[in-house]
């Protein structure tokens, strides 16, 4: 049971989405993330089990590479399509409230900006390290993110910027989304940030990569 798991967790560092797909060339006609899921979930592997030993481990060792840049992004976004996949399997139990997520995480660009590539990368590892992700897409506006703080009271919030006129909105929305919502952590990142900027500007953390975003979370 323990070696299907590892071989999962394989399958999602690696980006092995399913058998017919022909990456990485070193797995071409073996089993992927697809096929294994399914597997292991007909052998009784529980949904809890191969979201955190399999799905979690296999982001965390691709995304500490990434961070150390042993990967890139396509090797990132590879292994996030194998995790999708896999998840599409638990979702249905998701649902039916027998796996428990981390916490929500609520993310999105912010206002002006329409860059959402490494945003997109943040929520999928985050998504991948057992949190529900509430991706707001780009463009976010501080009201949308806070109606979804309504409705996710304790949820903690991501805003990612790419651009040096647009990382000012986000001074605002702390400030806003701090006083509405006292306690809210509120992570931000993005080519130009950096952690003297989201101190100043009042957030909890900054992060260069989708990694370090996982890790305070977890944290
Ligand atoms: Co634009 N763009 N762009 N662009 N673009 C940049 C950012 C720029 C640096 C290019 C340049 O001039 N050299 C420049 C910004 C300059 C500045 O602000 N000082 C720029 C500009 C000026 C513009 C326009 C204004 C151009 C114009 O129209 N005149 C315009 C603005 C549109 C708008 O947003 N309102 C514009 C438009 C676009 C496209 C639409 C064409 C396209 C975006 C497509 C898309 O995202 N769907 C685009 C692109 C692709 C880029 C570059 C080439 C690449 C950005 C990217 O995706 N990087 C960029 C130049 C460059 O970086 N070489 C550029 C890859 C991505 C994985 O990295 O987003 O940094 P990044 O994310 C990283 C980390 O930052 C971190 O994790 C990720 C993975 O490591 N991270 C987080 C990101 N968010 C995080 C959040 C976290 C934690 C970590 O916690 C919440």
């Amino acid at each position: 049971m323990s070696e299907l798991i590892e071989r999962l967790a394989h399958c999602i560092e690696f980006g092995k989405i399913n058998k017919a797909s022909p990456y990485p060339p070193e797995m071409k006609e073996e089993d992927g993330a697809d096929e294994l899921t399914r597997q292991a979930l007909d052998e009784g592997i529980s949904p809890q089990d191969l979201l955190s030993n399999a799905f979690e481990v296999g982001m965390e060792r691709v995304g500490k590479k990434f961070a150390e840049n042993k990967v890139f992004v396509p090797q990132l976004l590879m292994s996030a399509k194998a995790m999708n996949t896999a998840m599409e399997h638990i979702k249905p139990f998701f649902r039916a409230g027998n796996v428990r997520r981390k916490g929500v995480f609520i993310i999105g660009t912010i206002k002006g900006d329409l860059h959402d590539i490494g945003k997109n990368l943040v929520a999928m590892m985050v998504e991948g390290s057992g949190w529900e992700v509430i991706d707001l897409g780009v463009d976010v506006s501080k009201e949308k993110i806070m109606e979804q703080l309504d409705q996710h009271p304790g949820a903690a919030v991501g805003m990612s910027a790419l651009l040096t006129t647009t990382m000012v909105n986000m001074e605002n929305s702390v400030k806003e989304i701090k006083e509405k919502y006292p306690g809210t952590r509120i992570l931000v990142g993005g080519a130009p940030l950096t952690m003297d900027y989201c101190k100043k500007i009042g957030a909890d953390f900054y992060s260069p990569d989708p990694q370090g975003a996982v890790e305070y979370l977890n944290a």
